[in-house]
């Protein structure tokens, strides 16, 4: 949105943390909230009784919470939340929808929450307030205006809590569609469903405990220095336990290769520790290849010495397919694993090397450099069979660890946000609420903006998140977006969302999560290990006009259905216990859920691959045989992945800065191998266009700057959402359908003026 960046580089860093997480932290707490907000809030955060942290879904401690169990980005979290700054009634006077699209995301992120429900009328050049019971008014006439209910689209971000999402699925349901979308489709659907195939359940299978007692920890794809800095806590009590750490991963990211705990003495003084020992800078989704290669190495030496390698009393036992996999290993060339992953023989011994020395209690995390390409869900498959190979799953220190994003996105779907919930959850729902859910499969994100975009969907509800720019095709999705009704969105902050809309729109204002909702209601969420806890509100409310989510659903659904509905939306909004009562009687796993939440530390839903119990059809483990294959561009293009900077939750920009990779005062930047840059007559700094090639369409992204960068040849990265215009919206997921934003065909050009 701006074209004014100007980019200081400097070196990129090796280790994580330290005093300047520390600094950053308390600049972003004092100067958004305040000291006396801002630390009564971090120290409440992720504390047992306290609230949860509304960044990432990486677990608090089982026991032993240290005071302050927070991390940089998390403080940015909860100071951006926690801000005493309003988007008013007078903000939106001042300023029109025009003028405010034409201002930067960093900047909307800085205008404060949002005080109070805003309309746009049709034409309407600025939002103006409109009364909680009209804006429920004004939703509900349009959904009965609709001709069917599935011409209304209802997206959830990761952020809501299970009540919230509950009673939000139930009341779309009992409208009548399964247009449940959610961010998950655009993160770790290809995780989800991959497992479901593979080991019967889309969650990982490991413990926090796990984690600290493992021989080997391989991350895949992530970046936890940035994305989820409480994860190098554990990282560095694993290595100090005798595990190794293996990253793969492009770019050689400053939190995988060293950390120094930032409320740790010893390490403020300098000492850090030292964390993945291994490195491998694999392509751009050359990860299938890489995994293939470590089963050939693996079945290649069990060849030589039968009975020593792979975990045959576990092959036997447990799996499927075994004898089709080894067939498709044997028949992978070399040649091919080693020019796709980019990574040699020698290499990848190495790693067979390290992962044979133990008890092959071995870990395998991943993210988005996994789930967000073409062959992702094939990908993830590749490294579960790699674990049934070596019967590392279902034991201790064993198992698949998906790292998850948005700190309540694993529990959404557990409360039912699916465009595709399965039919035990459907009957369940309708048993217990006597509604009759619709059984024919929903939009999810990418059908969303298709069916927007025909003027087959009308209206679009939104619980929470930035939909046009988390979504692929920023032109087209605003085009979709543009040709609805309405759209309505539930938010705290003011974000692109609301500037590019339907013929009218809402903002309606919720509390967040550090807030005191009522008499100190609690929720609960669910993070990324499976652990159910309560998360209590205790800042007082940015503004006296703000619901909380729960009650802006519950007034929605009592809006559309009338007072006399035989579900009791209205109690569900005084008593958040009726809604865990009925969620105890619909989902397996919530048994005394009221009680069990109320526990210091809650409780772990079950998963029975802990017990090598698979629920997959053939209730086996499922090794899947399949071709290797990578995304490959053209000689002379690149592949261009889009990440996160260290200043930002995703859409959300806190700043201008990416400490770790040494860029500051700049967004628009894009990532290249010097020697790209300089085939292309291209200097650093420079400023370049970029265009994106999808089957005979181009893409534009314009006025870029060049920064030369240590990766392999052929790739390029650059920040999401600025370079969203260029993924294009059906490249997709095969089975997932997840957007592939990070693997993108484009060049670089030199820019003319
Ligand atoms: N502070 C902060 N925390 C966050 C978020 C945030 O934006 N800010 N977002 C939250 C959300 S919703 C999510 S999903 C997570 C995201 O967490 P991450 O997945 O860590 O996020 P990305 O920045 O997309 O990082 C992708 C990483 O994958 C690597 N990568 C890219 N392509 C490939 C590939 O083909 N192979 C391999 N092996 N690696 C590759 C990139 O170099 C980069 O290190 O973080 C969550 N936590
Ligand atoms: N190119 C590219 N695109 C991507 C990705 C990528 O790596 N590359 N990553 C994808 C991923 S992993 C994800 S998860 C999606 C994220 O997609 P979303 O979840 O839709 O986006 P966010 O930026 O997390 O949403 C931010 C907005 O949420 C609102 N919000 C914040 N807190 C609350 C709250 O407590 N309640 C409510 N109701 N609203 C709140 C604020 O108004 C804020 O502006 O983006 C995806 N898009
Ligand atoms: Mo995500």
């Amino acid at each position: 949105m701006n074209d004014t960046d100007q980019p200081k580089v400097k070196k990129s860093k090796t280790w994580a943390g330290g005093i300047p997480a520390v600094n950053s932290s308390m600049r972003h707490i004092i100067s958004q909230a305040g000291l006396l907000r801002g630390t009564r809030g971090l120290l409440e955060m992720n504390q047992a009784g306290g609230f949860d942290c509304p960044s990432c879904a990486w677990p608090d401690p089982d026991d032993d919470r240290s005071v302050a169990e927070f991390c940089e980005n998390g403080a940015k979290a909860l100071a951006s939340e926690a801000t005493r700054k309003l988007a008013d009634a007078a903000f939106f006077a001042n300023h029109s929808v025009d003028e405010l699209a034409a201002q930067s995301d960093c900047w909307h992120e800085q205008q404060g929450r949002i005080a109070e429900p805003m309309i746009l009328d049709e034409g309407a050049t600025h939002y103006r307030p409109i009364s909680w019971q009209d804006a429920f008014l004004c939703l509900a006439e349009e959904l009965h205006a609709l001709n069917s209910p599935d011409e209304a689209i209802f997206y959830t971000s990761g952020r809501a809590s299970n009540e919230a999402a509950f009673i939000y699925q139930l009341f779309v349901r009992s409208f009548g569609t399964n247009n449940l979308p959610d961010c998950s489709n655009m993160c770790h659907e290809s995780s989800g469903l991959a497992m479901h195939q593979a080991i019967g359940i889309g969650k990982g299978t490991v413990t926090m405990h796990d984690l600290t007692i493992a021989d080997v920890i391989l991350c895949v794809g992530q970046n936890p220095g940035t994305n989820h800095p409480r994860m190098l806590t554990t990282l560095e009590e694993a290595v100090h336990h005798g595990a190794r750490i293996v990253a793969i991963n492009p770019l050689r990211e400053a939190g995988l290769i060293g950390f120094a705990h930032p409320q740790n003495p010893m390490a403020m003084m300098g000492r850090k520790t030292p964390l993945a020992s291994l490195y491998l800078t694999v392509k751009v989704n050359g990860d299938f290849a890489l995994f293939r290669g470590l089963a050939k190495i693996l079945l290649e030496r069990e060849a030589l010495a039968p009975g020593t390698i792979v975990d045959q009393a576990f092959i036997v036992e447990h799996t499927h397919d075994f004898e089709n996999y080894r067939s498709a290993v044997a028949a992978t060339e070399w040649d091919e694993i080693v020019r796709l992953s980019g990574i040699d023989q020698n290499q990848l011994n190495q790693l067979v090397d390290t992962l044979l020395d133990g008890s092959r209690k071995i870990i395998t995390c991943w993210a988005m450099g996994i789930t967000q390409h073409r062959n992702a869900v094939a990908t993830i498959r590749e490294i579960a069979n790699l674990h049934f190979l070596l019967g590392a799953i279902g034991k201790p220190g064993a198992g698949l660890c998906p790292v998850r994003g948005h700190s309540n996105v694993q529990g959404d779907r557990t409360m039912g946000i699916f465009e595709r919930m399965p039919e035990w959850f459907l009957a369940a729902l309708d048993r217990e609420t006597g509604i009759h859910s619709p059984r024919k499969i929903g939009y999810d994100t990418v059908d969303s903006i298709h069916a927007m975009h025909r003027g087959d969907a009308k209206v679009f509800f939104a619980l929470g998140g930035n939909f046009l720019s988390a979504s692929p095709d920023t032109e087209y999705t605003s085009a979709a977006m543009r040709r609805c009704k309405l759209t309505c969105h539930v938010s705290t902050k003011l974000n692109r969302s609301h500037l590019v809309t339907g013929r009218r729109a809402l903002i309606l204002p919720c509390l967040g999560r550090s807030e005191r909702d009522g008499n100190e209601r609690m929720v609960t969420c669910e993070n990324s290990m499976g652990v159910v806890q309560s998360s209590r509100g205790i800042l007082s409310p940015a503004s006296p006009d703000l619901l909380s989510e729960v009650e802006i659903i519950a007034a929605l659904a009592a809006a559309y259905h009338g007072d006399d509905h035989h579900i009791p939306w209205s109690r569900f909004a005084e008593n958040y216990d009726a809604i865990r009562d009925l969620i105890e009687r619909v989902i397996p796993g919530f048994e005394n859920y009221n009680q069990r939440a109320a526990q210091p530390g809650g409780f772990y839903l079950p998963n029975p691959v802990k017990q090598r119990v698979f629920l997959t059809p053939n209730k086996k483990a499922n090794f899947h045989a399949v071709e290797i294959d990578a995304f490959e561009v053209p000689a002379g293009r690149l592949i261009l992945q889009t990440l996160r900077s260290h200043d930002q939750f995703n859409t959300t920009i806190y700043g201008m800065h990416d400490r770790y990779r040494g860029i500051s005062q700049a967004r628009r930047v894009i990532f290249a191998h010097p020697d790209e840059f300089k085939s292309r007559g291209i200097k650093p700094c420079q400023k370049v266009d970029i265009i994106s090639y999808w089957h005979g369409e181009t893409r534009r992204a314009d006025a870029f700057i060049a920064i030369p960068y240590e990766m392999p040849m052929g790739s390029a990265a650059a920040y999401f959402p600025e370079a969203n215009v260029l993924v294009p919206v059906h490249s997709q997921a095969i089975g997932s359908g997840t957007p592939t934003s990070k693997a993108i065909e484009i060049d670089i050009i030199t820019r003319q003026n």
